[in-house]
C-alpha cells in the first residue's frame, strides 16, 4: 500500500486531521495520490479499506471513499494512461463539488440568521463556522458562544477562528451550556455532524445531545449543518452507529476508577428543528427522502 495512504490514515487516527469533512477530503486526496502513482482498482480498494478503518463514527469517510472508488470503477475499462487521466479529472471534480457544497450551506445557513442573534456552537465544525462567518460578512452583528469540547478542546479552535474573523465570541465550559443558553440569551444553536441517519438522528461530538435537550427546554432552535456527504444510507437510526471510544488518558487517570471517553453521541431527530444541507433547509425526518432521491439508497453519482 502507498506510504502516503498509511500516513494519511495515521493522521486521521491520531486526529492530526479531524472533523468529518476534513477527514473525508484527506481520504479522497490520498486516493488521488494512488491514481497519480499509477494505481488501479486493486490498489485503490486496499487503500480505501485502510482509510475507512481509521475513524468509525463519521460516515463522511466511508461515503467519500466509496464514491471515489465508484468513480474509478466507472473508468476501469480504460487502458493505461487513459484510466489515470480520466479518474484524476473525476476525483478533482468531486473535490470541487465538496467545496461548492460548503459554500451553498454557508449561504443557506446565513439566511436563517438574524441581525443581533446569539448563536451557540459546539466543538469545531467547518460547516457550522462557514455559516457564522458568512452571516457576519453579510453585516449581521451576531455573537457566538463556543463550548470547550473536552477532553480535546476543539472548541478553542472554533473560538480562535471566529474571533480572528472579528466575530464577538465567548467560550464556556461544556457543563455551562444550560446556564449559557439562558444567561447569555442564546437565540439559536448551530452544530455540525459526523453522520445523519435515515430517520434524521444526528451523530456529532459528545455533548451535542445534551445541548439539544437544553435548547429544547428553552425553546431555542437547534440546527445541524451538514452536506449530503454526511448522510448515511446504511444507518437507519443513531443507535446503530458505532460510537468511537477514545483513549481514556485523554480524560484523566484516577487509579481504581474506570474512565470512559466516548467521542460522539446521538441527538434524536425530535430535538432537531432543521438540517442545513447544500440542497436546502430540511426537517430531519426528510433525511430518508434526500437519501432516496440523491443516492437511491446506494452511493451513486449524485
Ligand atoms: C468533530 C465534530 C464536528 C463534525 C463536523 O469531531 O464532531 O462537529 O465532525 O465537522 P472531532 P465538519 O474533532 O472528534 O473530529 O463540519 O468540519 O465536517
Amino acid at each position: 500500500m502507498a506510504d502516503n495512504v498509511d500516513l494519511v490514515a495515521k493522521k486521521i487516527e491520531s486526529m492530526k486531521v479531524r472533523g468529518a469533512r476534513d477527514i473525508a477530503i484527506a481520504a479522497v486526496e490520498a486516493l488521488r495520490g494512488v491514481v497519480e502513482g499509477g494505481g488501479r482498482m486493486p490498489e485503490l480498494t486496499a487503500a480505501g479499506e485502510r482509510l475507512k478503518a481509521s475513524r468509525p463514527s463519521a460516515i463522511s469517510l466511508p461515503n467519500a471513499v466509496d464514491y471515489t472508488l465508484y468513480l474509478a470503477e466507472g473508468n476501469k475499462v480504460l487502458k493505461g494512461d487513459d484510466f489515470r487521466v480520466k479518474t484524476l479529472r473525476d476525483i478533482n471534480d468531486y473535490l470541487r463539488s465538496l467545496n461548492e457544497s460548503i459554500k451553498k450551506i454557508a449561504d443557506i445557513g446565513a439566511g436563517i440568521i438574524k441581525d443581533g442573534d446569539v448563536i451557540l456552537t459546539h466543538c469545531n465544525s467547518d460547516t457550522a463556522i462557514s455559516i457564522l462567518k458568512k452571516a457576519w460578512d453579510e453585516g449581521k452583528k451576531i455573537r457566538v458562544v463556543c463550548t470547550e469540547a473536552r477532553p480535546r478542546h476543539q472548541g478553542y479552535l472554533t473560538a480562535r477562528q471566529l474571533a480572528d474573523h472579528g466575530i464577538p465570541t465567548t467560550l464556556v465550559i461544556d457543563s455551562a451550556v444550560h446556564w449559557a443558553i439562558k444567561a447569555l440569551s442564546v437565540d439559536k444553536v448551530i452544530v455540525g455532524a459526523d453522520t445523519i441517519c435515515a430517520n434524521g438522528d444526528v451523530v456529532n461530538k459528545v455533548g451535542t445531545a445534551g445541548i439539544a435537550l437544553c435548547a429544547h427546554e428553552s425553546d431555542v432552535d437547534f440546527f445541524v449543518a451538514a452536506e449530503s456527504l454526511k448522510f448515511s444510507p446504511q444507518s437507519l437510526m443513531g443507535k446503530m452507529v458505532k460510537i468511537e471510544e477514545r483513549d481514556t488518558k485523554e480524560v484523566t487517570e484516577l487509579p481504581g476508577v474506570a474512565v470512559r471517553n466516548p467521542g460522539f453521541d446521538v441527538t434524536e431527530s425530535q430535538y432537531i428543528d432543521a438540517i442545513i444541507t447544500e440542497e436546502g433547509l430540511m426537517p430531519p425526518q426528510a433525511a430518508y427522502h434526500l437519501l432516496k432521491e440523491k443516492y437511491g439508497w446506494e452511493l451513486k453519482k449524485p
